[in-house]
């Protein structure tokens, strides 16, 4: 989509520091880092939240959920675990309008998160 920042990375019009990339997802590290690691996994398809997931696009979450597991194995965040976010709309904290999974890792997470 014209103007989505994250369809840029995912094209490579916008460089960013890509860790994985399939013909589905792409996984960068985040610009601004809230954990010793903090990556993003995105599908290259322009999804705006989970609020389009819908019957014809649902498997690309399980997707997703098994490229993080990937990367998280080889990041060796498994021993200590992780914490996996999604922002959705506005009180969900989202600010960028292209779905995305947030792993965070090398630090312990706090609850409630703010
Ligand atoms: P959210 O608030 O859940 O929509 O998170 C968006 C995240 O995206 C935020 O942590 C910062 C990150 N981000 C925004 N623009 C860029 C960018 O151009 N490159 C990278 N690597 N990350 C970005």
């Amino acid at each position: 989509m014209k103007n989505c920042i994250f369809c840029k990375i995912a094209s490579g019009e916008v460089p960013s520091d890509i860790i994985y990339e399939d013909d589905k997802v792409v996984a960068f590290n985040d610009l601004n880092p809230q954990s010793p690691v903090h990556f993003l996994v995105i599908p290259k398809e322009h999804i705006s939240s989970i609020k389009d997931i819908n019957e014809e696009n649902i498997s690309i979450i399980s997707h997703i959920f098994l490229v993080i597991k990937k990367i998280a194995h080889e990041k060796l965040l498994d021993e200590k675990g992780y914490r996996i976010v999604n922002n959705c709309g506005e009180f969900g904290g989202q600010s960028v309008d292209h779905l995305h999974f947030h792993v965070l890792g090398g630090r312990e997470m706090l609850w409630p998160p703010g």
